[in-house]
């Protein structure tokens, strides 16, 4: 009975849950049921921590740099954590998952600065933007296909600059959206397709 009982909970706080996530979301209902599953099934207390979810990112790359998938863990983390309290809730989880998985250009790129905002200083530096970039590229098993660090970083060096007419060095998170969206060569190296 005790055990019944708390499915039955379990499963009435899931709903309440997802009436109040998944209209945020582009995922249909059924859609939306199925990543809280999975989620819960990883996380049973709702709550994915940094260390957890950096564990969870390295078993995809088995044969990646470990520091590389490491740090770029991290980054993505943060860009998960949105209210940045150094866990991943089920909301920020859907909201994520639905960016990334089902969201447009701009919604992705809108998702992704704090992603590219490698040091946290809250704006993205040409370093950045090279920086995150290297890191993906470090992810690549197949190294004959794609670019070379150093095409990346041209890539970067050449687009940013086009971006940054006033010369700062350094994006604000609207200037990031508009001028990666604009640029074909920047928006085809990008994690986000
Ligand atoms: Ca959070
Ligand atoms: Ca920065």
């Amino acid at each position: 009975m005790g055990i019944l009982w708390s499915r039955f909970k379990e499963k009435r706080e899931m709903k309440k849950m997802l009436s109040k996530v998944g209209p945020t979301t582009h995922f249909a209902r059924h859609e939306a049921e199925y990543w809280m599953k999975i989620f819960y099934q990883d996380v049973p207390d709702g709550k994915l921590s940094e260390d957890e979810f950096v564990e969870y990112f390295g078993n995809f790359y088995i044969n990646a740099n470990e520091g590389s998938k490491k740090t770029l863990a991290r980054q993505i983390f943060k860009a998960f954590d949105r209210n940045d309290n150094g866990y991943v809730s089920l909301r920020e989880y859907l909201l994520a998952m639905s960016t990334l998985l089902r969201g447009d250009t701009l919604e992705k790129l809108e998702w992704s600065f704090i992603l590219f905002d490698l040091d946290g200083d809250g704006m993205v530096s040409r370093e950045d933007m090279e920086g995150v970039l290297l890191l993906y590229n470090d992810l690549r098993t197949n190294k004959e296909a794609g670019n070379t660090d150093e095409e990346l970083a041209a890539i970067v060096d050449r687009e940013f600059r086009l971006i940054d007419r006033a010369g700062k060095g350094r994006l604000g998170k609207r200037q990031f959206i508009d001028g990666v969206s604009r640029s074909y060569r920047l928006l085809g190296i990008m994690p986000i397709r």
